[in-house]
């Protein structure tokens, strides 16, 4: 009875049922395996990367479980009682990504053919572990892990979510607390939408009055800030060693007032704008008859893409209602071949595929079904963000506190029930390289302002991206939602009560 009581309040005890987002195979049995306080992490190779995930994994579990669970390299030997992580090289079933959990009397034994793999297997292994394994402070436990067999690869390459710093600015330690959250549900790409009309927030060398005084706005005319390269370098390390790729975007021909006002000679009449701390979009533009604005992207793609180990630059490319058509494409088409100058891929939003697009450019949908299929008529391919869907600042009601209803509203099942195999005639999953849900930010100013608009629909998108369409329900994934409230308490996450969900 206490026991039953003790879950009321924990909501449904983790088992293989309640993992988000829901893994490809599982095999649960009867009876669980129990950490102690002898356990270890034992490393069965001499990959430094997965050795990492080790420690990583070593990190989560100290603090609440105040065990010491040293990471040991050994080839091999007895680990009765330990977390044992490998790398089968063979297991092809198991892809880029993919992993295998075995969980018995003996121990956890989790296999993979890559570090990433690893890495998404001790996330499933976290959520497998009572909610209190998220505290930063020894808690009382029992550690149990719920015995049986899990074998898990994601459906698709890409699967993002994107923060705006530019309307509203978010220092580096909320950026990592994203990717903190975002990998627990197996998420490996943040595009930072780090340009805007209303700031820009990353340090460029040779231009710098775009952060020193371009950066010093943001809607409703607070401080603003901005990122130097130093900062911005330890954000993309951070997520580079939890296997997330940062995508930056540096919004172009359009939402460039920022740069405008910093640089007057870069307008086309020499006038520099006023700064700007409103939400309206599509009244700025870079001045594309002046040779002066290719040698400024020239240097912003240089500096930016020094900076990015992924091979995508995002080059924005929406709402330039301000841009003539012609100048757009002239301008597109060009700074294409600059993308490609400093080695990297072209990515835009959608309105790119009115130009002429290489293959290996990508095109992010968001509202028009005809540009994504122009775009892969052209042979480029599309990662899928419907605003109507996966657009995280869409209120979830019409009486939400937060976000906008240009696109309608979302609820947590709207956020959930779509297919981006299904969600554009003509484009289907061969031509799509996964999902991401966007959060702009002309409404969230505080970190939780992010956690309300995120949480709890990024974990649909998550599953969405991941598992495969079939086997995927409302019902089911609602109940297992139920699951993963104690745990984003836990970490802190003020996420959005939705009563559509049955929360305990
Ligand atoms: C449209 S989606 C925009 C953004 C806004 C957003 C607000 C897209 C490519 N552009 O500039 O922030 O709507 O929902």
């Amino acid at each position: 009875m206490a026991g039953d009581l003790a879950r009321g309040a924990q909501g449904p005890a983790p088992s293989f049922g309640t993992v988000i987002p829901r893994p490809l195979a599982q095999a649960p049995e009867r009876g669980a395996f129990t950490l102690g306080p002898s356990a270890r992490i034992v490393v069965r190779s001499s990959s430094a990367d997965a050795r990492r995930v080790g420690e990583l994994l070593a990190a989560r579990l100290r603090p609440p479980t105040g065990f010491r669970l040293p990471v040991v390299v050994r080839p091999r030997g007895a680990t009765h009682g330990d977390l044992v992580l490998g790398l089968v090289t063979g297991d092809r079933s198991l892809g880029e990504e993919g992993y295998r959990l075995v969980v018995d009397a003996t121990g956890v034994v989790l296999t993979a053919r890559r570090p990433a793999g690893l890495f998404w297997g001790t996330q499933t292994l976290r959520q497998l572990l009572p909610p209190s394994i998220e505290a930063e402070t020894p808690q009382a436990g029992a550690w149990r892990i719920p015995r049986g067999t899990i074998h898990d690869r994601p459906r698709f390459a890409w699967r993002g979510t994107m923060l705006d710093v530019a309307r509203h600015f978010f220092g580096v330690d909320d950026v990592k607390r994203t990717i903190d959250l975002m990998t627990l549900y197996k998420l490996n790409r943040l595009h930072l939408h780090l340009t805007d009309d209303q700031g820009w927030r990353i340090a460029i060398r040779s231009w710098p009055r775009l952060t020193t005084h371009g950066g010093r706005t943001q809607v409703g005319g607070g401080r603003g800030g901005w990122y130097t390269q130093r900062q911005y370098a330890e954000i993309v390390a951070y997520a580079r060693q939890r296997f997330v790729e940062v995508v930056p975007e540096i919004d172009m021909p359009g939402h460039v007032n920022a740069a405008l006002s910093s640089y007057a000679r870069l307008t086309c009449n020499g006038v520099a704008p006023a700064p700007y701390s409103g939400i309206e979009v599509g009244f700025s533009s870079l001045c594309i008859a002046k040779e002066l604005t290719f040698g400024f992207v020239d240097d912003v793609v240089r500096e930016v893409a020094a900076l990015t180990p992924g091979p995508y630059i995002h080059i924005g490319g929406d709402e330039a209602s301000s841009t003539e058509p012609g100048d757009y494409r002239t301008f597109v088409e060009r700074v294409q071949r600059i993308v490609r100058s400093h080695g990297k891929r072209m990515l835009g939003w959608e309105e790119i595929a009115k130009t002429t697009l290489r293959r290996t450019s990508v095109v992010q949908h968001w509202q028009s079904r005809e540009l994504a299929r122009r775009a892969v008529e052209q042979g480029a391919k599309v990662v899928m963000s419907p605003a109507t869907k996966a657009y995280l600042d869409m209120k979830y009601t019409p009486d939400s506190p937060l976000g906008l209803t240009w696109a309608g509203t979302t609820t947590v099942r709207d956020a959930y029930a779509w297919d981006p195999a299904q969600e554009v005639p003509g484009v289907g999953e061969e031509n799509v390289l996964g999902v991401e849900a966007p959060l702009w930010t002309e409404t969230a100013v505080v970190r939780a302002d992010l956690d309300h608009l995120m949480f709890p629909r990024l974990l649909g998108h998550a599953e969405i991206a991941w598992s495969p369409a079939a086997g995927r329900s409302w019902p089911s994934y609602r109940r297992r939602l139920v699951a993963h409230g104690p745990r984003l308490d836990a970490l802190g996450v003020a996420y959005y009560r939705s009563p559509e969900v049955p929360w305990r």
